[in-house]
C-alpha cells in the first residue's frame, strides 16, 4: 500500500500558498494558539462539562502522550467512533498531536463498516464510547477485533471493559510528543457517502482542510462571539468543518455539542446556551419547523440555520426566516471537497432556490454533458471540480480513482447541477445509483452485495424512492429462490449481519423477474431506473 497522501501537482500547491490559502498551520498550532491567546474563554460544551481553550489543549496533549505510551506510534491510524461528546473534540485534537491519524466512523456504523475501515486503513488502534443510544460499543469492539487483530489498541470513553478506559491510559512522557505535523501531511481520513461499492477512505491534509473551515468560518461570520451547535453527529464532513466545530473553534467560538438532533434536546441548548449557529439535514430542519411555533423554549438567539447534505425544496425553505425568525444558509458540500454556501445578505430568493456558490476563487467547477462537453449557460450537466480544498485521489484505490477523476485532476461529484448567471449552483440530481436518505448516502451496489448473501434471494436491485419526510428512501426488488422470505425476516438478517442501520432497505418489493434485452442483461445502472419508473407509475395509477 502507498503511504498515505494527497499530492497536488507542485504548480497547483504553489499557487495555493500565494493566493494564501495554505498558510502553514496545524490542528495542533491553531489550537495552541487559541489556548494561548484565550485561555479561559469556553471551548466546549456537552452534557455537564464545559472545557476551557487551554482545558481543551491541556486534555489533548495528555493524551497524545497516553496513546503514544499505549503502544500507538506516530503515523498509525486510528479509528474514532464516537458521539457529539466533549470528548470527541479532546481525543482527535489529542490524536493530531502525537501525529496519529484520525479515522473518522459515525456512530451509525456497525461491524461491517467498521471492519473495512481498519483493514482498508490498516488501523492499529479504536477509540468508542461504552454505550450510546442504547448501543454497547465495547462489543462492536470485541466483534470487529476479532476479524481485524491488527487493530491493537482499543480505548473506551467511560466504562472500558476488557479494553483500556481513556481516563486510565498511561501517564506517558512529554518527551515522546513528536514535533508538529507538516501542513501538507495527511491529517486525517475521512468516509466517502459510498456511491459505489463501499464506502472509500478521503485523505485530507492539514492545508487544505483548514483552509476549507477558515473560509466557511468567515463566510458564516463566526467570530469570538458566536455559538456553535453541533447537532448532526460531529464525524460528518458538515458539521464538523462547514464551519462545524473546527471551524468555530478556529474562529474562537464556543462549540455545544448536543447528543441528538431532535427538537427536544436541541431547542433547550439553544435556549441555555444562546446558540447563533447551527447545521441540519432536511429532514430535521422540517421537524425543527414544525416544533418551533409551540416551543416553550426561546429561539431568539440563533441567528442561522444552516441545512445541507441533501436537497431542501424550496417551499421549505421559504419556511425558515418567517417561523425560526433567522437566516437560512443552504450547504451544498462533498467529504471530497468543495462546498457551496448562500451567503448570508444574499436576497431572499436566491437564499431559498439555489444551493450557493463555492467557497474559493480558485474552486474549478466544470458542468459537463455526458460526453464531456460544456453545457450552455443555465442547462444541466454534471458537476466536475477542483480546487483547493478537493482532494486528488482516494486512499489507496486505484480503481475508484480512475473512474472518479480525470486526467487533469478534476473529481466527478456525480451530482447533476445547473449553474445561475451570477454563478450559484442548483442540484438537480445525481448521475450515480446511491440513495441519499436524509443526508446519509448509500451506495446501491453495496446493499445489492449484501442481499445477494441470503440464501432465498436469486437477484436484487436497489433503487432511491421519493420520500416526503426522507427526501429519498431505499428500495430492494427482489427476486427470490425458492420460497419469498418475509420483509421483516430480511431486514433483521441484514442487520444481523452487522450492517449500519440506516443502510438497511426501507422497502422490500418481491419481483417474478427483471427485465432484460434480446441482448441479454441489461445494465445494473438500467435496470435500477426502469424498476423505479414502474414501480412509481404503478403507484400513481
Ligand atoms: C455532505 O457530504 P457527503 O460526502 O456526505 O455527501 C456529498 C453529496 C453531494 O455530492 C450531493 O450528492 C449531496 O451529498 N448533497 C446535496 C447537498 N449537500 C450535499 N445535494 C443537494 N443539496 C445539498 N445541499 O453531504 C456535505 C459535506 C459538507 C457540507 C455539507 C454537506
Amino acid at each position: 500500500m502507498r503511504p498515505l497522501e494527497q499530492i497536488w501537482p507542485a504548480e497547483f500547491a504553489a499557487r495555493y500558498r500565494e493566493e494564501g490559502y495554505w498558510r502553514g498551520e496545524t490542528f495542533t498550532s491553531f489550537l495552541r494558539a487559541r489556548a494561548a491567546a484565550m485561555p479561559d474563554r469556553l471551548a466546549v460544551v456537552g452534557g455537564e462539562r464545559r472545557w476551557s481553550f487551554a482545558e481543551l489543549e491541556a486534555r489533548a496533549e495528555r493524551l497524545a502522550r497516553g496513546l503514544l505510551a499505549l503502544g500507538l506510534r506516530p503515523g498509525d491510524r486510528v479509528v474514532v467512533q464516537l458521539p457529539n461528546i466533549p470528548e470527541f473534540l479532546s481525543v482527535v485534537f489529542g490524536l493530531f498531536r502525537a501525529r496519529l491519524i484520525p479515522v473518522y466512523a459515525l456512530p451509525a456504523h456497525r461491524s461491517v463498516e467498521i471492519v473495512h475501515f481498519a483493514r482498508t486503513a490498516q488501523a492499529r488502534g479504536y477509540i468508542v464510547a461504552d454505550r450510546h443510544d442504547g448501543f454497547d460499543y465495547r462489543a462492536l469492539a470485541e466483534e470487529v477485533r476479532g476479524e481485524v487483530p491488527e487493530l491493537a489498541h482499543v480505548v473506551v470513553v467511560g466504562e472500558a471493559g476488557p479494553f483500556v478506559a481513556l481516563d486510565a491510559l498511561p501517564d506517558g512522557d512529554a518527551a515522546t510528543l513528536p514535533g508538529d505535523a507538516d501542513p501538507s501531511e495527511v491529517a486525517f481520513l475521512q468516509i466517502s457517502g459510498g456511491s459505489t461499492g463501499l464506502s472509500k477512505l478521503i485523505p485530507r491534509t492539514h492545508d487544505d482542510y483548514i483552509y476549507s473551515f477558515r473560509a466557511s468560518a468567515e463566510i458564516c461570520g463566526l467570530d469570538a462571539s458566536s455559538v456553535y451547535l453541533a447537532a448532526l453527529p460531529v464525524a460528518h464532513n458538515f458539521p464538523m468543518s462547514s464551519p462545524g466545530v473546527f471551524g468555530a473553534l478556529y474562529a474562537g467560538s464556543r462549540v455545544v455539542l448536543a447528543p441528538s438532533p431532535s427538537p427536544e434536546a436541541a431547542f433547550p441548548l439553544i435556549a441555555r446556551e444562546g446558540v447563533t449557529m447551527t447545521g441540519l439535514v432536511p429532514p430535521l430542519a422540517l421537524l425543527w419547523l414544525q416544533a418551533a411555533p409551540t416551543t416553550p423554549h426561546d429561539l431568539s438567539s440563533l441567528q442561522v440555520l444552516q441545512v445541507g447534505g441533501a436537497k431542501f425544496l424550496p417551499e421549505s425553505a421559504r419556511r425558515v426566516r418567517p417561523v425560526l425568525g433567522c437566516t437560512l444558509q443552504q450547504v451544498f458540500g462533498m467529504a471530497e471537497g468543495l462546498v457551496n454556501y448562500t451567503r448570508l445578505d444574499d436576497p431572499e430568493e436566491v437564499i431559498v432556490t439555489t444551493q450557493g456558490r463555492p467557497i474559493s476563487p480558485d474552486d474549478e467547477v466544470l458542468i459537463l454533458d455526458d460526453e464531456g462537453v460544456p453545457v450552455p449557460e443555465g442547462e444541466a450537466g454534471n458537476l466536475l471540480t477542483r480546487g483547493p480544498y478537493t482532494i486528488r485521489a482516494y486512499h489507496a484505490n486505484d480503481g475508484a480513482n480512475a473512474r472518479a477523476f480525470t486526467p487533469d485532476g478534476f473529481y466527478r461529484t456525480g451530482d447533476v447541477v445547473k449553474r445561475t448567471a451570477e454563478g450559484y449552483l442548483v442540484v438537480q440530481g445525481r448521475a450515480g445509483d446511491h440513495i441519499n436518505r436524509a443526508g446519509e448516502k448509500i451506495s446501491a451496489e453495496e446493499i445489492e452485495d449484501h442481499l445477494l448473501g441470503h440464501a432465498s434471494v436469486f437477484d436484487a436491485a436497489v433503487v432511491s424512492l421519493p420520500d416526503d419526510f426522507l427526501g429519498e428512501r431505499s428500495c430492494a426488488f427482489i427476486i427470490a429462490q425458492g420460497e419469498r422470505p418475509k420483509a421483516a425476516a430480511l431486514k433483521a438478517w441484514m442487520r444481523s449481519r452487522g450492517l449500519a442501520d440506516f443502510k438497511v432497505p426501507d422497502q422490500i418489493v418481491f419481483v417474478d423477474a427483471f427485465e432484460t434485452t434480446a441482448v441479454g442483461k441489461v445494465s445494473r445502472k438500467e435496470l435500477r431506473a426502469s424498476l423505479r419508473r414502474r414501480f412509481l407509475a404503478q403507484m400513481e395509477g
